[in-house]
Formats: structure tokens, C-alpha cells, sequence
């Protein structure tokens, strides 16, 4: 592939700033101009596996050829000059050539003014007919906090709908929803990740960060060069688990069980912390007695964890002075999510973890902005500051702050799925905005999805490149992107953190936040919605004041002095939090509160037609639906299709070659994909990446009746030998 990207122009050279991707935000500095001598340097881009975490200096691959130098910053503790494969290569999406630079209205090149006219003209005629709800918002987690904030207030107080969420309810919502109702605040991380390396134990249930979080490892491994020891929860050995001292291996599904059964060893071996419980929890005496009915070989029997091995990880746990449970997607994306992740944290605080230095329970944030984007009001129960959009003094607060009457904001509206399930129906909204997300590839049962995004009188989509659901929209208003633009982002430690310009876009594209000031003043006047990152931080902090999230004393200067800032940080001479519930948890009496929570399977089990669970998730090189990474040839080759890994027992079974293809067959859907053959999986259990379409037309659609996440980590499908 040759490219040949326009030149982007220098605004500053060597600006440090921090990567587009994920949750860790890894620092680095960015560079306009090829790198003179170090370019190509082969850590960079080779498909090394995870050895992407290199920390020596380097730059693109030169078939990546673009016009920016990227190498890693060390005064960042989350990356300390690491960066992975995508982090590497991010800078190839900057030039010219491979993103949108013109508007699209109805497939056609526009000008600005005709796209933001036209998308204002039929949102009032949809306003028209429908009332408010009938037009939606659908926001990202990738989105920096001040576009997060924007959209929020834009959605309130400009198109008054209720009808708001993002794809963060993907996401964080199921560990969100447990960190509430056990301590009363979710913060990701309730400590610095350098707190890790200190741990003498740490459990991880479904979080595979050798892939999905590269330079998250070296603090896995400074743990274990102390001697600390890692547990891993996943149903397959991944790059993660190989990693680890000692690895279950369950049933897709089945951790609420696993962490049932490891609470009733923990009571039955006295290893209870009874001394924390007492002084810092309420309600252990239910959750105790309910843990009494999952002992280990009724547990065994369900998970397929062997006893003995439930036994280990109970005692590697409890014999830790300083020890940590963390979470993934694996265990919180089912619809039992927030009732597991609870479990976990029920066995956290038996042991007496969460809030003692160097000890704890954290969920592990996935998105770039998967923290700051779930606190400042694009969810749809949401106002900014984390409040609560039902809460009559929140609506008071934030209402002044954007200088309307409180009884004008809409209450709670639709979950991410149940929303992207009524567009177009009857009762649903008849246009949607999209920002930040691709969900054509990444919502469960995404062919419905698609039926109902095809079915609505206008969908409008902000990205950078034209992403499957950009391909779909009535308008496409193309955006600037991290290293074009200034802003914050809160990474998974609740650090917040300054995303930097460092060259100027392309001609031809705008910011989110610009594009949002345009559709203000053609619908209500720009009023309240400034262009300007740092004027819309400023109001944020406002409206954020007094709330649990809480980001009042953060100003950019702050930050960009002290490298982030941990909210909550109530005034400007308050030094930020690292580690809240070291004194009281953030309940009205302080405590952290067990909740009673039971097992139950799968919503969609095994059977005759469909006797294999499918289980979905992520690749190293590829990042969420592809829409950035596909388009970035180094990631391409490392990582080139959808695959399906099996057991090569089953493989046998089906009689099907590494490397041949086989259809995965659902009950939603069917996906071609190429068989990847490999002993690291339960011979019961498939894997999909869904980087791909595929995954998702299989996916399960169910969700959790407390956080409304999905099913995406387990359904019953068949295999086919595709010809
Ligand atoms: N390379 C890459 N990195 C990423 C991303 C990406 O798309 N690509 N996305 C970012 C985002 S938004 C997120 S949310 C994070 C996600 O980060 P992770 O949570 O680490 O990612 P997943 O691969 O979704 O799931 C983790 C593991 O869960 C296992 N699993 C599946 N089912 C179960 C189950 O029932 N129980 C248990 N215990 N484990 C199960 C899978 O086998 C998988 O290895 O990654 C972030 N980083
Ligand atoms: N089967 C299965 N499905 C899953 C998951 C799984 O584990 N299994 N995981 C779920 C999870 S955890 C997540 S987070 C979701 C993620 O899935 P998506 O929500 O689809 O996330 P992305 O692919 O990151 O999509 C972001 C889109 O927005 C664009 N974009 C990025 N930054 C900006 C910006 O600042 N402004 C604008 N306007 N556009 C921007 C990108 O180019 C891209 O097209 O997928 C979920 N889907
Ligand atoms: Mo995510």
C-alpha cells in the first residue's frame, strides 16, 4: 500500500500529549515530520505479538510513512515509556488520505453551511411531528470530557430530549453500577496504577490487558518480580493468563458462581478479615449466608474450575498482606454483569481490600475516556458531575449553570441498546446524532440494529473516517481528531489528564465541538456553546462542582504541571484524590456495603441445535470496531480477518483445518469466519474477536437489569465447515 498523506503543518514540535486509544492513555509525544534516523525502527510495527510494549524509542514503520514522529513519554507512571503496537502507529490516521475532509449530505460532497442546514431543517421537522424524544444522541467514551460535557447539555438543552446514552453502557456500566452500590462512587481505579506493582496478590477476572492494555503489564510484572503472585480468570489461556501463577479457566458465565466459591472458601478457611468487616462494612452477615450454599464442589460442577484450584486462589489471596481483585469486560458484560462484579466485591471486602493502601477492588476502564465520558451527563440517567438526572437538587445546580429553568430538563431516557432498538418504531426516536461510535459493528445483534438505523428519517454521524455507521448516514460531518485538537481525558485511574493539539487538521474538517456550536445557532443561538476546549472545561468544572465527580480545582494548567490530576478535586489548592476510600467509602454512613447477589445461567444456554457457548472480545492489534484501525496497514497484517478460535478437539470433531473457513452459525445470525485453531480454549467455547462484522450478528441482546449492559460475552451457536 502507498500513501502519500498530506503533510500535516507543524503547530509545535515534540508536544506531549496522550494516545488515542485506550483507557491507559499511555503519554507520548508527538512530533510533526518524519523522524529523522530513527524512523522505522522495527519494535515499532512488527507483528511481535504483545512484545508491542517495547520501551525504546521509535517511530513509525516506514510503509507507515505519515507525517508525525510518536514516541513514548516516561513521566507518565500508566505507560513509563511503553506503548503498544496501535499506539505506535496512530499518528498513520493524521494525514489526508485515508479520513473524511468534506461534509456528506445524502452521499454527496456539501459545504459546511449546507450539511449544518440541513440537518437543523430536519431536525426541526421531526421535532415537529415527534416532539423532542423523536430525535437522539449517541455518544462515545472516546469523546474527550468537554465533548462528552457538550453533547450532554447539547441533547438537554438544545434538542430537549430525554433520549440519550452512549456506548460507554457497552462498556463500564456493569462494574459502574456495582462500585455504586458497594462504595457509594465508581472510580475505575480507586488508587494509582503504580500501586499495583506493590501488591503481593492480585486477581484478574476477565481482563486480558497483555492484548488489550500493553504497557498495563509492567506493572503485572514489577508485582511478580517482588514475588507478588497474579490469578487469572478467563476460558482461555490468553497471553494474560500465560502470564499468570495461576489461571481458572470457567464456563463463559459462570464468575458469579467462581466468586461465590471463593467466598465460601475464604469463611470456611477463617481467612475473613473480621476486624475490616466490623469497622468498615455493612451487611456481610446475608452475603455470608448465602455464600454458605456455594461450596467448592457444587461451584466445580457449574464453573468447571477444579476445587484444588479454587483452593489456591483463595489462599494466594488471603495469605496477601496487600492484595487486589480487578475486573474486565469478561465478567461484566452479561446480563449478570453488575450482580458479578458484586460478587468480586463481596470477596474483596471479606478479605478486607478495598480502601486500604496498596489493597483493593478496581474495575479495569476500557476507553480512551471511559472514565471522564461515564461522569459529565451523556448517559442517559445522567447530569454532569456524576449526578444523578432524577435528582431534583442536581437539576437544580446544573440547570443554573446552563442558565435554564430546572422543570425544562428532560428526565431519564433509554439505554444504549434499548434506544438503538426503537429508532424508527412507533414510540422510538425518528432521528439520531451520532458521536463516537460505530455500533453497525459494535452493538449486540447488530443486523437489527442496522434494520433500525436504516429505518430512521435522518441519521447523522460526526467521525473522521467514514465507519460502517458513518456509511449509513442521511449527513457526515467529517471531524478533527486527539492530536488536532485540545482536551481532556480522565484515564482508567480517574487521573485527568491534557490531550494536546499538536498539528493543525486537514482544511475542510471541524471540531465536534464546533459542529455542535453550528447546530446551537441554527436551532436555539450559540449561546452557551463555545468552540473553545478550555471555555467548555471551565463551565464543566462548574457544573460539576459539589458533585461526586467532582472537578472543580482542575484547570489545564494544573494539569499539564502536575502530569493529571485525581479527581475528586473540590478547589484549586486541593491536591486531587488518588485513593478515596482510604478514610470512609463515599455511602452516606462511610461503610462499603456487601450486596446478596445469586448465580443464575446464561441468558441464552447450550442445546441440541446450538451445543457450543461463543464468547467475544478483543485482539492486540485491532482496536473496538476497526473503524481506525482496520484503515492502518501494519495493524492489517498483523491481524488481516475475522477469525473463530476453537479447541482442536472440536476442530477434529468438525473435521475442520487451521485456516479453513466455518460458519458460526446463532440464533440472530450467521458469520463466516476463518478457523483458528488453538489448545488455549475450552473445548466447549468459541471465541470472536468483533473488530470485524460478524461477532455481533451472533451476540445476545439481553441485558442486565440494574446497569442494561449486554450479553456480549456468552450465546450457544454451532460450527459448520463453510465450503
Ligand atoms: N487491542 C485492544 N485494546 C483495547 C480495546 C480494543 O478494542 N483492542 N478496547 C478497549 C476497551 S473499550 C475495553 S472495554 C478494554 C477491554 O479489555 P478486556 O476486558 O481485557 O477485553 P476483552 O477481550 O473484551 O475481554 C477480556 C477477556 O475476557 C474473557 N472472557 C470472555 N468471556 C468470559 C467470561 O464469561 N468470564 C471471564 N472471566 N472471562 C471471559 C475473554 O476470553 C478475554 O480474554 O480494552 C481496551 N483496550
Ligand atoms: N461482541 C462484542 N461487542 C462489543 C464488545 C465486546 O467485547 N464484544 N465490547 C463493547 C465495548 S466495551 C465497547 S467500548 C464498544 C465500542 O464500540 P464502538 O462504540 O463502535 O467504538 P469505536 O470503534 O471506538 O467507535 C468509535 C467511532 O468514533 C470515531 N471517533 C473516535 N474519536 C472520535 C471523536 O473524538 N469524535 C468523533 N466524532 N468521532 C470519534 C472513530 O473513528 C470510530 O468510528 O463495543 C462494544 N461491543
Ligand atoms: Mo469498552
Amino acid at each position: 500500500m502507498t500513501i502519500s498523506p498530506a503533510v500535516p503543518a507543524p503547530v509545535r514540535a515534540g508536544t506531549a500529549t496522550h494516545c488515542p486509544y485506550c483507557a491507559l492513555q499511555c503519554g507520548m509525544n508527538v512530533t510533526a515530520g518524519a523522524a529523522a534516523g530513527a524512523a522505522g525502527a522495527a519494535g515499532a510495527v512488527g507483528a511481535a505479538g504483545i512484545a508491542g510494549d517495547t520501551g525504546e524509542a521509535g517511530t513509525l514503520g516506514e510503509t507507515a510513512g505519515p507525517a508525525v514522529t510518536i514516541t513514548p513519554r516516561h513521566d507518565v507512571p500508566a505507560n513509563a515509556g511503553g506503548l503498544c503496537q496501535k499506539g505506535w502507529t496512530a499518528g498513520e490516521l493524521l494525514g489526508r488520505d485515508r479520513r473524511l475532509t468534506t461534509p456528506l449530505v445524502d452521499g454527496r460532497p456539501a459545504t459546511w453551511d449546507e450539511a449544518l442546514d440541513t440537518v437543523a431543517a430536519r431536525i426541526r421537522a421531526v421535532r415537529a411531528e415527534h416532539g423532542p424524544d423523536g430525535v437522539a444522541v449517541f455518544g462515545g467514551g472516546g469523546l474527550t470530557n468537554e465533548k462528552a460535557y457538550q453533547l450532554g447539555k447539547f441533547a438537554r438543552v438544545v434538542l430537549r430530549t430525554s433520549q440519550i446514552d452512549y456506548n460507554g453502557r457497552f462498556c463500564m456500566s456493569s462494574a459502574a453500577a456495582a462500585a455504586n452500590r458497594a462504595f457509594g462512587m465508581d472510580r475505575g481505579l480507586p488508587f494509582p496504577i503504580t500501586d499495583l506493582a506493590g501488591a503481593d496478590a492480585i486477581l484478574v477476572a476477565g481482563g486480558n490487558m497483555a492484548e488489550t492494555m500493553p504497557p498495563f503489564v509492567r506493572h503485572l510484572t514489577a508485582m511478580r518480580e517482588r514475588g507478588g503472585r497474579l490469578v487469572v480468570i478467563d476460558p482461555r489461556a490468553t497471553a494474560t493468563a500465560r502470564r499468570a501463577d495461576l489461571h481458572l479457566q470457567p464456563v463463559p458465565g459462570t464468575d458469579l458462581a467462581l466468586a461465590m466459591g471463593l467466598l465460601h472458601i475464604v469463611i470456611a478457611e477463617g481467612r475473613v478479615d473480621e476486624a475490616y468487616v466490623a469497622a468498615r462494612t455493612t451487611g456481610f452477615e446475608r452475603v455470608s449466608a448465602s455464600a454458605a450454599a456455594w461450596w467448592p464442589e457444587r461451584v466445580e460442577r457449574i464453573t468447571g474450575v477444579p476445587v484444588a484450584r479454587m483452593r489456591q486462589a483463595a489462599a494466594i489471596l488471603g495469605d496477601a498482606r496487600r492484595a487486589m481483585v480487578l475486573t474486565g469486560r469478561g465478567a461484566e458484560q452479561h446480563a449478570k454483569g453488575t450482580d458479578t462484579v458484586s460478587a468480586f466485591i463481596n470477596l474483596a471486602l471479606a478479605l478486607g481490600l478495598p480502601g486500604r493502601e496498596g489493597s483493593g477492588y478496581g474495575c479495569v476502564t476500557g476507553q480512551g475516556n471511559g472514565q471522564g465520558g461515564r461522569e459529565h451527563g451523556q448517559k442517559a440517567d445522567q447530569l454532569p458531575g456524576y449526578r444523578r438526572i432524577d435528582d431534583p437538587a442536581a437539576r437544580a445546580h446544573v440547570a443554573a449553570v446552563w442558565g435554564v429553568d430546572p422543570g425544562e430538563l428532560p428526565g431519564p431516557g433509554r439505554s444504549a441498546y434499548e434506544l438503538l432498538d426503537a429508532l424508527g418504531t412507533a414510540a422510538g426516536p425518528r432521528a439520531l446524532l451520532l458521536f463516537g461510535s460505530n455500533p453497525v459493528i459494535s452493538a449486540p445483534d447488530a443486523g437489527r440494529v442496522a434494520e433500525r438505523l436504516a429505518s430512521l428519517d435522518l441519521l447523522v454521524v460526526s467521525d473522521f473516517v467514514l465507519s460502517e455507521t458513518a456509511a449509513m448516514a442521511d449527513v457526515v460531518l467529517p471531524s478533527t481528531q486527539w492530536a488536532e485538537e485540545d482536551g481532556t481525558m480522565t484515564n482508567l485511574e480517574g487521573r485527568v489528564l491534557l490531550r494536546r493539539r499538536a498539528v493543525a487538521p486537514p482544511p475542510g474538517v471541524r471540531g465536534d465541538l464546533e459542529i455542535l456550536r453550528g447546530l446551537a445557532a441554527r436551532l436555539r443561538g450559540p449561546e452557551g456553546f463555545p468552540a473553545e476546549p478550555r471555555e467548555v472545561f471551565d463551565e464543566l468544572r462548574r457544573a460539576s462542582a459539589g458533585g461526586i465527580a467532582d472537578y472543580s480545582g482542575i484547570t489545564y494548567e494544573r494539569i499539564a504541571a502536575e502530569t493529571g490530576v485525581f479527581w475528586p478535586c473540590p478547589d484549586t489548592g486541593h491536591p486531587g484524590t488518588p485513593r478515596p476510600f482510604l478514610d470512609r467509602f463515599a455511602t452516606p454512613d462511610g461503610r462499603a456495603r456487601f450486596t446478596p447477589v445469586e448465580h443464575r445461567p446464561p441468558e441464552e444456554d447450550v442445546d441440541d441445535d446450538h451445543p457450543l457457548y461463543l464468547t467475544t472480545g478483543r485482539v492486540l492489534a485491532h482496536y473496538q470496531s476497526g473503524a481506525q484501525t482496520r484503515r492502518i496497514a501494519a495493524l492489517n497484517e498483523a491481524a488481516p480477518e475475522l477469525f473463530v478460535e476453537l479447541h482442536p478437539d472440536l476442530a477434529e470433531r468438525l473435521e475442520v483445518e487451521p485456516g479453513g473457513r466455518v460458519r458460526v452459525v446463532g440464533r440472530r445470525g450467521t458469520a463466516e469466519a476463518v478457523a483458528r485453531i488453538s489448545p488455549a480454549i475450552r473445548p466447549d467455547t468459541v471465541f470472536m474477536p468483533f473488530h470485524w462484522a460478524g461477532a455481533n450478528l451472533l451476540t445476545n441482546p439481553a441485558l442486565d437489569p440494574v446497569s442494561r449492559m449486554p450479553e456480549f460475552k456468552v450465546c450457544a451457536v454451532r460450527l459448520e465447515r463453510a465450503a
